[in-house]
């Protein structure tokens, strides 16, 4: 079990107040905040090693290159893969969008279907809204059950011969739905298909090893899973790396070159032209550290306690609507809600005033609040540096927004 007052303590954030209100962070899903290890590691850099990478023959730029290579490795071991697999980006947005275009150039034609989910992040669903128009190819959406999951039996009917990508969250960044991708995987693989998993809401909060998933390339953000933010990673099944064409060119990702021609480094160098986010490369390795000295079972198992707790409490509020599955098990740490006829921003606010900070809006997923029949959502998550106190406070807050605006 996760000690969260151990946790709490390596947090400075948390200590804070707001207008004199403790702070309640029930954001997460947006991003983590970050332990003192983070900090003091990237700080560290700065102060000690601090120097570009891969070229440098002096002492400072070879430890500089050691520290953001032992990020990689560290990264690579924690969701089971080789470090030459990792490739690092700015975050899950630009890792999908190298996804987007190098896949585009390589395996979509004219005619081509690329299959995407109604639940995606506009990250994962604009890159290849762009393809399909670039490419002449069609984008086939697959929608969700009553329940907030996703329509398997569609999508089985949606993945056809002429699917050349399906691309699909692992985990819905507002109805917390965690989709199956394993068998997702072997319905694209059936057809030849290359199975693109965004996976930003749940490396973060799940045990995930990418050989397990089934996937070809899947894609992260550092800063949701207690890392600095500008760093992202893109994993991808070596063969298929090598295959695609680089997205971003300039230094670093050459071999050699002429005025009028060049040839491309090996992979991961491939794709990470010009200086990569070193020192939030080296401060998502120590985040990595940080997870995995807790273990990522306890993390969820934390989560979990916490979003079944927030989920109980909403779903016994008449006044309260939550989307996405009513079974705690079913979901990532997200839960989305509204309180009947009240506008989810007005809620955000009024909960601010006691320091609680969540999230409203339409979360990036216009597609699903449209779906859903909504202009925007409420949304509080969690992970492990919050408590079960906090949780209540959160739903004791709701019940007074309540008697103010209901
Ligand atoms: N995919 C999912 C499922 C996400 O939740 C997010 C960020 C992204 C992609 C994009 O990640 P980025 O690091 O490149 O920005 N989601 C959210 C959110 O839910 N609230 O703020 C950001």
């Amino acid at each position: 079990m996760i000690d969260v007052r151990a946790v709490r303590a390596d947090f400075p954030i948390l200590e804070r107040k707001v207008d004199g209100k403790q702070l309640v962070y029930l954001d997460s899903g947006a991003t983590s905040q970050k332990p003192r290890q983070v900090i003091e590691a990237v700080a560290r850099f700065y102060q000690e090693h601090n120097a570009n990478v891969h070229r440098g023959l002096y002492q400072l730029a070879a430890a500089a290159t050691d520290l953001y290579e032992g990020a990689r490795a560290k990264v690579a071991r924690f969701i089971g893969a080789a470090p030459e697999e990792v490739v690092f980006t700015h975050g899950t947005t630009e890792a999908l969008n190298l996804v987007a275009y190098s896949l585009g150039e390589a395996r979509v034609k004219g005619g081509d279907e690329i299959v995407v989910t109604v639940m995606e992040h506009h990250a994962n669903l604009i890159p290849w809204q762009v393809l399909a128009r670039r490419k002449g190819a069609k984008l086939v959406p697959v929608g969700i059950t009553p329940e907030g999951e996703l329509d398997l039996a569609e999508l089985a009917d949606r993945v056809t011969g002429r699917a050349k990508v399906v691309a699909v969250t692992h985990v819905s960044n507002v109805l917390g739905t965690i989709n199956p991708i394993p068998e997702i995987a072997e319905l694209a693989h059936r057809v030849g298909a290359v199975l693109v998993v965004d996976a930003a809401q749940s490396v973060p909060h799940l045990p995930v090893d990418v050989r397990e998933l089934g996937a070809d390339l899947v894609a992260f953000s550092g800063h949701k899973m207690l890392g600095p933010t500008g760093i992202g990673v893109l994993w991808g099944r070596r063969e298929l790396l090598e295959e695609l064409p680089p997205f971003l060119t300039g230094g670093e990702m050459i071999r050699e070159v002429w005025l009028e021609r060049a040839t491309w480094n090996e992979v991961p160098y491939k794709f990470e032209a010009g200086t990569p986010p070193i020192a939030q490369a080296i401060g998502l390795g120590v985040a990595v550290d940080y997870l995995s000295s807790l273990g990522m079972e306890e993390v969820r198992r934390h989560d979990l306690r916490l979003a079944a707790r927030a989920l109980e409490g909403l779903l016994a509020r008449d006044y309260v609507s939550v989307y996405g599955p009513p079974a705690p098990e079913a979901r990532g740490g997200v839960v989305a809600f509204n309180l009947r006829g009240v506008h989810p921003h007005d809620v955000a606010t009024l909960l601010d005033q006691e320091g609680i900070a969540i999230r409203a809006g339409h979360h990036c997923a216009q597609p699903l609040h449209r779906l859903l029949d909504i202009p925007a959502s409420c949304r509080a998550s969690f992970y492990l540096y919050n408590t079960q106190e906090e949780v209540d406070a959160f739903l004791a807050a709701l019940d007074r927004v309540w008697k103010v605006l209901g």
